[in-house]
């Protein structure tokens, strides 16, 4: 019996990547480090999740050591430029998110979130796109350093559960990346899946369902039509 839908929040409630691009590169530009990261660029670097430690994994790339680079520092303001973006009305929800939230609040299923992006990102998406506080949207809000091992670990669907106090066959994923598939997948949980632009090419092995778009799944209806040969 589901009892909650636990949703990632970069790529999947939005089309967030171009904009924490933009933020990162804003911010580089802006520390004077002559660094920019093209699309081609970040396709890659997002393999590496977390914004800080992707700006670690950068900094090894060119050779230089992240001991005594003022990473925290750098990525501290790149949030704070990122949110600027989000709260001057540069995103929306991806197709069928809207929807798919209001029916599972309809018919009584709970809400969380399970990200590896800071708790302020999911603020400024959630006032952004639904025009709410991220506590009124998610009962649960799971984000960013709440856990030490980041997407593809499962410790950040894990703390989710344990706060919504269910265990993982009670509550499905979604998801748009092959790391959060795996993190999902290793704690135990069915996930839906929905690439977006840069995950695209990822594959997707042990996904309950892989859609173009979230309103491709038919509602609530739709997901317990696919969980059902699973039950
Ligand atoms: C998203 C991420 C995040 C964002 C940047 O992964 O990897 O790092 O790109 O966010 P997922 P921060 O959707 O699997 O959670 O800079 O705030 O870390
Ligand atoms: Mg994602």
């Amino acid at each position: 019996m589901i009892r909650a839908l636990i949703f990632d929040v970069d790529g999947t409630l939005a089309e967030t990547e171009e904009l924490h691009r933009r933020a990162f590169n804003d911010t580089f530009r802006a520390a004077g480090l002559g660094w920019h990261w093209s699309r081609a660029d970040y396709g890659r670097l997002l393999t590496t999740t977390g914004g800080k430690e992707r700006i670690t994994r950068h900094l090894q790339d060119l050779g230089l050591d992240p001991a005594g680079f003022p990473v925290a520092a750098l990525h501290a303001a790149k949030t704070e430029r990122y949110g600027a973006l989000i709260a001057a009305g540069e995103l929306a929800l991806r197709p069928g998110i809207a929807a798919l939230l209001a029916e599972a609040r309809r018919v009584g299923l709970r809400l969380a979130c399970a990200t590896t992006t800071s708790a302020p990102n999911v603020e400024a998406l959630c006032r952004a796109c639904f025009g709410k506080a991220a506590g009124d949207v998610f009962e649960v809000i799971a984000a960013g350093d709440i856990v030490a091992a980041k997407k593809p670990a499962p410790d950040i669907y894990r703390h989710a559960l344990a706060d919504l106090n269910l265990g993982p066959e009670q509550a499905v994923a979604f998801e748009d990346s092959a790391n959060g598939l795996r993190a999902a997948r290793a704690a135990g949980l069915a996930c839906v899946v929905s690439p977006g632009v840069y995950t695209l090419q990822d594959e997707f092995p042990g996904a309950l369902a892989v859609l173009d778009c979230f309103s491709e799944l038919g509602g609530i209806a739709g997901l317990a039509a696919l969980l059902a040969p699973a039950q």
